[in-house]
């Protein structure tokens, strides 16, 4: 891409191209390591959206919850997009044509923009990949960026490190179910949703859910923002309104709380920097001709050196 075509690209995209993003975030999936000087450009201009985060277990009435925030944020005049990151699918794309489905009604909309992002590669590639995804939707006129992705294990949170707010979406559950879930969920959750509130668990498992904030809120009392706990109804609707002010709150707390958001932002960005830096490592080492390296192999077949100084000597260098 010489420099006219990367203007090119960078003004279609501030211009709320949405063909040109697609076909951009179809390059990044199968990989392609010869955007980043267009990411790099792209990356100074974002920055404006609101970014959210919404995972939680499978089934839980996540999408149907974002085709509901959508359409309310429409009537509000603002402009979605949404990237559905689906790690568990790699070929069927089955959950990822359950996405489309379920927010069709936005389908003619060109306010909305709804990209799927399936893992055609290896899993660690696709918590970069998501990043670079949002790269280029941060990049365009959008009010709200929205990233959907199952939650379960540690590329999911993994994955979730890129949203500067992220939602917890789970469903009534006995209280064992509640206790296991615990694990971590607090950490990342900076608003829990409970979903399918016409179960009869539902408000148990509020409850349960704002007693465990509660703890950690003890034992991080430095942490500011106390997550709500919000009960909705996606399929008919209920308790969206809520949900909506809960997510403005939230996003209020954070821009005038500089501090807080800060320290998050740079934990953010530490985690992203990481992961950039493992695949460009990763990459020249499987080139195979990577003139800082080939040169220290010898020695270390000979044992004469080991892996470990080999590895500080080339983060020396890089530094
Ligand atoms: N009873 C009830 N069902 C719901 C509610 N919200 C969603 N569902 C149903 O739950 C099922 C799963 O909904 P999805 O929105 O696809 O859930 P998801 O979390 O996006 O699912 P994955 O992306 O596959 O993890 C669908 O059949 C929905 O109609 C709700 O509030 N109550
Ligand atoms: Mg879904």
């Amino acid at each position: 891409m010489n420099g006219a075509e990367l203007e090119a690209q960078v003004a279609a995209l501030a211009a709320g191209d949405v063909r040109t993003a697609a076909r951009l975030i179809s390059r990044i999936e199968r990989g392609d390591d010869t955007l980043v000087p267009l990411l790099q450009a792209l990356y100074r201009r974002g920055g404006h959206a609101q970014v959210i985060g919404v995972t939680g277990p499978p089934g839980a009435g996540k999408s149907t919850l974002v085709s509901r925030l959508v359409a309310h944020w429409r009537a509000q005049g603002r402009r979605v997009a949404v990237l559905a990151v689906d790690p568990s699918s790699p070929f069927t794309g089955g959950a990822v044509l359950g996405d489309r489905v379920r927010m069709a009604e936005h389908a003619c909309d060109d306010g909305v923009f709804i990209r799927s992002m399936a893992s055609r590669s290896h899993l660690g590639g696709l918590a970069r990949a998501t990043g670079d995804a949002l790269v280029v939707l941060e990049a365009m006129p959008w009010d709200v960026v929205v990233v959907e992705t199952v939650g379960v294990g540690q590329n999911e949170t993994e994955i979730m490190r890129h949203a500067p707010v992220v939602m917890l979406v789970q469903t009534p559950m006995g209280g064992d179910d509640v206790q296991a879930a615990k694990a971590g969920i607090t950490e990342i959750g900076d608003l829990f949703v409970v979903n399918k509130a016409d179960h009869p668990q539902a408000d148990a498992t509020v409850r349960q859910l704002l007693d465990m904030i509660a703890l950690a809120q003890r034992l991080h009392p430095d942490r500011g923002w106390q997550p709500p706990v919000l009960k909705t109804q996606a399929v008919e609707g209920g308790g969206i309104a809520e949900l909506v002010a809960a997510i403005e709150r939230c996003f209020a707390h954070f821009a005038s709380h500089p501090a807080d958001s800060e320290r998050r932002c740079s934990a953010r960005l530490r985690h992203r920097v990481g992961e950039v830096l493992r695949e460009l490592l990763d990459r020249r080492l499987r080139a195979g001709n990577d003139p800082g390296i080939e040169p220290m192999l010898p020695a270390l077949r000979r044992r004469e050196s080991d892996p470990y100084t080999v590895a500080s000597l080339l983060l020396e260098r890089i530094g």
